[in-house]
């Protein structure tokens, strides 16, 4: 039963040391590179130092201080930023994103209060929307584009590429590119409200086939209901007004202020942060504000055990 303590779906490492996108290995390289050379900075400072203090001071002999100035203070430094800055600076165009290429999927992503609108446009002209999780296809492009209509969030994969506010009355541009199949933490990564650190996400990144197949899938409307509690928790969704914020496409439920519901079983969590568990969805409806306080779900508790655990059962059917 789950208390104040809310495990995390997955302890999967934020890193951005273990690149398995194009950004994110050029962010890596930057990486070393800073840190190599800040490590033989150091090393020679330090070596100075030792140099000084332990070597006999009859075989040592003072260099002239103009000598120090122009070695030490500007040679040495000149040509060391010069390395490192003439390293870097001409890629940092590499992570400026140039607008939606051929054949590069587009995704909508809106930062909500705390959770995350996932939105892919259809050729049809309708959205398959779903929350807290992308799913992209490896080795292609992914251009991802942010917004907010609240506060500042920020959208950052570690693994996969830099990271970008989403900003109020802006549309900003993030490009995935994926070198591997896998699922990869992402958090919102500015302080936007009490559940900020409960805003994660995941990204899923499929094989270009299982990509295309599972976004068919979760084109279509939802299943109806096979279990008896299935259909009971069908009726109290209705008779509850959960369809007044939440879509379940295929039935009259299009409320649009919360996630999209249609296929919520078959994502990997619910609310983002639990575990995907009958016992703690359960405690989401009864008291949603435990898991993430703050949340703007109102809590269900009166609905009383039965009812809940018939939701629950109809929530695990939407697959
Ligand atoms: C006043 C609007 C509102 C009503 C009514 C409401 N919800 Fe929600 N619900 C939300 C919001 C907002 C969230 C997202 C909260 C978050 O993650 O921070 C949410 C999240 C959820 C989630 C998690 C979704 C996911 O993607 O993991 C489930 C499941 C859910 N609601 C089920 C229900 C059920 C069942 C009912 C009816 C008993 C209901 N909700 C009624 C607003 C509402
Ligand atoms: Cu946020």
């Amino acid at each position: 039963m789950l208390t104040a303590a809310v495990p995390a779906v997955a302890a999967q490492p934020l890193s951005t040391l273990e690149p398995a996108g194009v950004d994110a290995e050029r962010i890596a390289v930057f990486f070393w590179w800073m840190g190599i050379g800040a490590g033989i900075v150091w090393l020679a400072a330090m070596s100075f130092v030792a140099y000084c203090l332990w070597l006999p001071s009859r075989s040592r002999q003072a260099p002239s201080p103009r000598r120090v100035v122009v070695t030490g203070g500007m040679v040495l430094p000149s040509v060391l930023l010069a390395v490192l800055v003439g390293g870097i600076v001409p890629h940092t165009n590499d992570f400026v994103d140039t607008g939606a290429a051929d054949g590069a999927l587009r995704v909508r992503v809106a930062g909500e209060q705390w959770w995350w609108r996932v939105r892919y446009p259809r050729p049809d002209g309708g959205d398959v929307e779903l929350a807290n999780q992308l799913r992209v296809p490896a080795g292609r492009t992914t251009h991802v584009e942010l917004s907010s209509d609240n506060v500042i969030h920020a959208f950052w994969v570690p693994s996969l590429a830099g990271k970008i506010d989403m900003i109020p009355g802006r549309t900003t541009y993030l490009t995935l590119e994926p070198t591997r199949a896998g699922t990869f933490r992402g958090v919102c990564a500015e302080y936007c409200g009490t559940s900020h650190a409960r805003m994660t996400f995941d990204v899923v990144v499929l094989a270009p086939d299982d990509f295309e197949r599972w976004l068919m899938a979760e084109a279509g409307p939802a299943r109806a209901p096979e279990t008896a509690l299935g259909r009971a928790g069908a009726a109290a969704f209705v008779d509850s007004g959960c369809g007044g914020c939440h879509t379940v496409r295929g039935t009259p439920a299009a409320g649009v202020i919360g996630p999209d519901l249609t296929h919520v079983g078959a994502r990997r969590g619910d609310a983002s942060v639990l575990p995907h568990a009958n016992d703690d969805l359960e405690v989401w409806l009864r008291q949603p504000d435990l898991v993430k306080p703050g949340a703007l779900m109102p809590p269900f508790a009166a609905l009383g055990a039965p009812r809940l655990q018939a939701l629950v059962s109809y929530l695990r059917e939407l697959r």
